[in-house]
């Protein structure tokens, strides 16, 4: 009896071991998916740009956090930018030291939290910002012009290089929702609308797409982001929209920097078509970036951007950075803190706590 009670045990240890080990082994993206995709039974997340760099009234106080502040508690999701590293620069294109992105990044993941990176690279024919749109054949020039190509397949590797040491002391890569040529159906970007062909942005896509998967990128889920539109159909979403054998997650860049009306409006035809789409298309959607620069009404949080949201299965929502005169999250001194309190309670709006206990 004893015997069999002891070939039973070591039976189950063993199929626990190997299942343990093959969760372990499994992709980084894979199993942010599955996570993000169970969460989304729960609600969606609160994610914020810069989190723990900067403030409406402090910088460079790393690990500080005006969300935290505010509600105590931190964001579910953090984002952060690559801009800059591929000049080799130490800080990235609004100061922050790329090893404390690194840290925080990594710190944000070891809580419990979930990460996602954007790149503003410089424009690599007029060596100007991301911003720069003066010559409109930028990307076109990349995809065909031999010494524009190799500079940036250089950029793209030192992006890849900083990505590779993106990994706990285990060894084990931290899973990023990764959301590169965001906001592409705008023109202020020189790989937007007006920038380059639907082809030349599909292939631009695929270039650095194809380069990390050739470097083993698993923990990488690929999130195609435009932004706000208005005026989505499949024919023009499907234009530019790289094929879903490239794209895990959708995302939507909505700011609301005209009239209430307008935005709500937009949003929801929007929403209306992309949760049409993703569900079609078996993805997650998001607002990748969301926000009302300034916070300047009070109840903006419940009264206008909630009620949209809590209309369609989105996964999470990420306004934009607080950096002093532009802050997209309140402090709690900030008029629409109480709000956003409100918001903090409601049961299908997590935060990291509600991330890291409920599952
Ligand atoms: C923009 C602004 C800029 C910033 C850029 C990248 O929306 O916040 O000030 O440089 O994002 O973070």
């Amino acid at each position: 009896m004893k015997k069999v009670y002891i070939l039973f045990l070591s039976f189950a240890l063993s199929l626990a071991i190997d299942t343990l080990k093959a969760e372990y082994e499994r992709p980084g993206a894979e199993v942010l998916l599955d996570r993000m995709t169970a969460l989304r039974e729960k609600g969606y997340m609160f994610g914020h740009q810069d989190d723990t760099f900067y403030g409406l009234t402090w910088e460079w106080d790393y690990g500080r956090s005006d969300v935290h502040d505010t509600v105590g508690d931190f964001p579910a999701l953090m984002g952060f930018d690559l801009g800059g590293i591929e000049l080799k620069n130490d800080k990235n294109l609004d100061g922050v030291p790329f090893d404390k992105i690194r840290q925080e990044l990594i710190k944000h993941h070891l809580r419990g939290g979930i990460v996602t990176l954007s790149w503003h690279p410089r424009n690599p024919v007029t060596d100007g910002t991301a911003w720069d749109v003066s010559d409109n054949q930028v990307v076109h020039k990349v995809l065909t012009v031999d010494t524009f190509k190799k500079k940036f397949m250089e950029w793209i590797t030192r992006v890849g290089d900083f990505i590779a040491t993106l990994k706990t002391d285990d060894g084990k890569k931290v899973p990023i929702i990764f959301r590169p040529w965001h906001e592409n159906n705008g023109s202020w970007f020189w790989w937007g609308q007006n920038l380059c062909s639907d082809e030349d942005y599909k292939a631009f896509w695929n270039l650095i797409q194809d380069e990390f998967r050739r470097r083993g990128f698993d923990n990488l889920l690929w999130s195609y982001s435009p932004n706000l539109d208005g005026g989505w159909n499949e024919k023009r979403f499907l234009a530019r929209y790289p094929g879903n054998d490239r794209v895990q997650l959708i995302g939507e860049d909505a700011y609301q920097w005209g009239t209430e009306q307008d935005f709500v409006k937009a949003l929801t035809a929007d929403l209306d078509f992309i949760y049409a789409f993703a569900t079609k298309n078996n993805k997650l959607f998001a607002l990748t970036e969301c926000g009302m620069k300034n916070l300047p009404d009070a109840t903006w949080w419940t009264r206008v951007l909630k009620p949209i949201m809590d209309r369609y299965p989105i996964c999470y929502f990420l306004p934009w950075r607080n950096y002093i005169e532009e802050f997209f999250a309140p402090d709690p001194r900030q008029e629409t803190a109480a709000d956003f309190k409100k918001l903090y309670k409601s049961p299908n709006v997590l935060f990291l706590k509600e991330i890291t206990q409920k599952i």
